[in-house]
């Protein structure tokens, strides 16, 4: 038995009972992967995921990895290195990639499946074994040179990094320093100190490739200042002949610091210096200087990856504290609490822990919804592409709702661990006897890396709503407006679509009160005030928090419809329990958190800028 308890049930009914994912299984760009064959891959990997890759999670953590100064190397625990063999030796990770790469083609919506299995048992291993998918978008944006490379870190395994963050560029990405100088040879010498790098050293593979995005110096039309400066550079840690893969000199790039962490401690973050000693050669991607748009393809995957990641180990968390509720006796059922000698009853029976256990049960299962809809939209937008004629509606989508999956999926996850996950065991949940308090150090780092909550939240309004006019989130009102106006539960969910379009109202009368700011924030309109941009500030995270509730409560529900046609035929006693579980939490999730919108709508509508005038010294 290892820590981790994943929910293939839920993943399943998601993908092929809500989803319709065998629509898009088995023919045109997927025939080799029918649904037959993606469930049987769900099924090993669910087995793999909780067995071998699980194995080492709690080892791993209290044995981290050591940087040793001397030899730049900071080597894995030999637990670890089981578990990542066990996975790589698989090959599933192959799942995905395109053919181009030797991958095996496949829906989004069956990776993001799969990666909720390897993401919840051991997330490091998603990390340290994402080299091929970065090989991928070398190949895509890459020439014939870069092309060679992206296969050749499929076919070599070779882990990949992607290298942004200096001490002085956070959030700030533009703000970089590290510089690109041209060299005869068409190469580029870089050279710089970046920080917080992740899998920048190790001993899994032989190669490591890293991303880094610098500042061209010296060459006309590049490398001005901000994000738009910088270019995107393969800066290998050992040369080698991309015909072959064999590998020849050590390159001049060394990690030169591990960091000391809370949490997910086998995942090595580096320190990486550049050119200090000897010069590290990097090749521009594609030839072309156009970094920080190449670097957000990564991005958006590693940001589907970081949400992933958080409901993920919330789903895991959420099935422990349950399997100890059930058996944890303490105290009387709350009916009989004046008898002293009445019998003691699990916690279960107590009303505060049910509540605990369906908030959590309900969030798990709204926020995997999110995810796996927002992958299957992700479907949309790979089989456009395959068929030549790119769907900018479902592109659009899918960026709006990716600041949700990470934002609102990490923030909601790491919160409900701590707050209801590992409080439903007591005392014992504050120990290391059981996974809980790892899984609230591992996933804080959820609301932090690929662009903190903050960040996202301005994403989601100044971009994907401001920027994008509405359009996505137009879409996105319309699908809901349209199951509000449907007998979805045939009477049986009349009061949680009530309260879903009260939610709807709430929600948009927090982005119009936003909207309204933004545009009085503007000096040619008459009165515009640029300080009342501050307003939509002040309330992006909100917008951000609000939203995810309105699509989580909205897929909820039309997960709660398809459970109760089930539940209208024959079914087996664990069948008809699941189903049933599924109303509960749509039924739990849109009486207790959407009226909550109500009084969000308040706040955002009542924002004045005191928070701005308040003096630094006031606070
Ligand atoms: C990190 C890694 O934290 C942690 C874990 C690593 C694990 C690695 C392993 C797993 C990864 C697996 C990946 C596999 C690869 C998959 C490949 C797929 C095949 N969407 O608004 P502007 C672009 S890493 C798309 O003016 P500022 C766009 O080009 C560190 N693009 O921004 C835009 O131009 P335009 C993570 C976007 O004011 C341009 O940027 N660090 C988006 O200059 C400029 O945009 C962070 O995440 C978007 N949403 O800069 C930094 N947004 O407008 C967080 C921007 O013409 N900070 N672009 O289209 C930010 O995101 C800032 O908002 C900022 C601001 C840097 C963008
Ligand atoms: P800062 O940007 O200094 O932010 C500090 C606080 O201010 C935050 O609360 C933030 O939300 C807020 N803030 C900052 N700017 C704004 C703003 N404009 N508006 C509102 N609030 C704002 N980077 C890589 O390049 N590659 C990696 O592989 C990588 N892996 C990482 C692994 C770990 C374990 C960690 C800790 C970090 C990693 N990072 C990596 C870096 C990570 O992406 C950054 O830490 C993150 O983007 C935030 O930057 P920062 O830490 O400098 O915080």
């Amino acid at each position: 038995m290892t820590h981790y308890k994943s929910n293939l049930r839920d993943i399943k009914f998601n993908l092929f009972e809500v989803l319709g994912r065998g629509a898009v299984l088995g023919s045109g760009p997927y025939e080799d992967m029918d649904v037959e064959t993606a469930e049987a891959v769900l099924d090993e990997v669910d087995n793999l995921a909780r067995t071998k890759l699980a194995e080492s999670f709690a080892a791993a953590d209290r044995e981290p990895p050591v940087f040793d100064p001397e030899t730049h190397t900071a080597p894995l625990p030999a637990a670890f290195k089981k578990s990542f063999d066990a996975w790589m030796e698989s090959e599933f990770y192959k799942i995905g990639l395109p053919a181009e790469v030797d991958g095996q083609p496949a829906p989004p919506s069956l990776r993001w499946a799969m990666n909720e299995l390897i993401l919840g048992s051991n997330p490091a291993i998603y990390m340290y074994a994402s080299g091929p998918k970065f090989g991928e978008m070398i190949f895509r944006n890459g020439t014939e040179r870069d092309q060679k490379i992206g296969k050749l870190m499929n076919d070599k395994r070779w882990v990949a990094t992607m290298v942004l963050t200096e001490p002085d560029a956070g959030s700030d990405v533009g703000a970089g320093r590290t510089r690109a100088i041209p060299q005869q040879d068409g190469s580029w010498h870089i050279e710089g100190v970046k920080r917080f790098i992740t899998s920048a050293e190790h001993d899994l593979s032989d190669q490591i490739i890293h991303l880094v995005l610098a500042r061209p110096v010296g060459v006309e039309g590049v490398g001005g200042p901000g994000t738009k400066g910088l270019s995107l550079f393969i800066v290998p840690k050992y040369e080698f002949d991309v015909d072959t893969g064999d590998l020849g000199e050590r390159n001049g790039v060394y990690v030169t610091g591990v960091e000391h962490k809370m949490g997910l401690k086998v995942s090595n973050t580096c320190e990486l210096t550049f050119g200090a000693d000897q010069p590290a050669k990097g090749y521009l991607l594609g030839e072309v200087h156009d970094g920080i748009a190449q670097m957000f393809q990564v991005i958006e995957d590693a940001r589907m990856m970081v949400g992933t990641k958080a409901i993920a180990t919330l789903s895991t968390g959420y099935l422990n504290a349950l399997e100890y509720a059930k058996s944890r006796v303490q105290g009387a059922d709350l009916v009989n609490n004046r008898d002293r000698t009445a019998p003691r009853v699990t916690i279960t029976h107590h009303p505060d822990v049910r509540r605990s256990l369906l908030t959590q049960k309900s969030y798990v299962e709204g926020m995997r919804a999110l995810v796996l809809y927002t992958a299957s939209i992700q479907d949309k937008v790979a089989l456009a592409a395959a068929g030549g004629e790119p769907d900018a509606e479902a592109e659009a989508l899918n960026d709006l709702l990716l600041p949700i999956v990470k934002g609102y999926g990490s923030e909601k996850s790491w919160t409900l661990l701590g707050t209801e996950s590992l409080q439903t065991f007591g005392g014992s949940g504050f120990l290391t006897d059981y996974p809980l308090e790892q899984y609230v150090r591992d996933a804080k780092i959820d609301t932090l890396y690929e662009g903190t909550t903050a960040i996202q939240g301005q994403d989601l309004f100044f971009r994907k709503i401001i920027r994008n006019q509405g359009q996505a989130l137009g879409q996105l009102q319309g699908e809901v407006t349209a199951f509000l106006e449907s007998q979805a539960g045939n009477g049986q969910l009349k009061d949680e679509r009530e309260l879903l379009a009260k939610g709807l109202e709430d929600i948009e009368a927090i982005g119009t009160a936003m909207a309204s700011s933004a545009m009085a924030a503007d000096p040619r309109v008459p009165g515009g005030d640029p300080r009342n941009l501050y307003k939509v500030g002040l309330n992006t995270s909100r917008l951000l928090f609000g939203l995810g509730d309105v699509i989580c409560a909205w897929l909820l529900l039309r997960g709660a419809e398809v459970a109760l046609d089930a539940l209208n035929g024959e079914l087996s006693a664990s069948e008809k329990s699941f189903y049933e579980g599924k109303v509960a939490s749509a039924r739990w999730f849109a009486r207790t958190v959407l009226p909550k919108l109500a009084s969000e709508r308040v706040i955002a509508e009542n924002t004045d800028l005191a928070a701005m005038d308040l003096p630094e010294d006031a606070f």
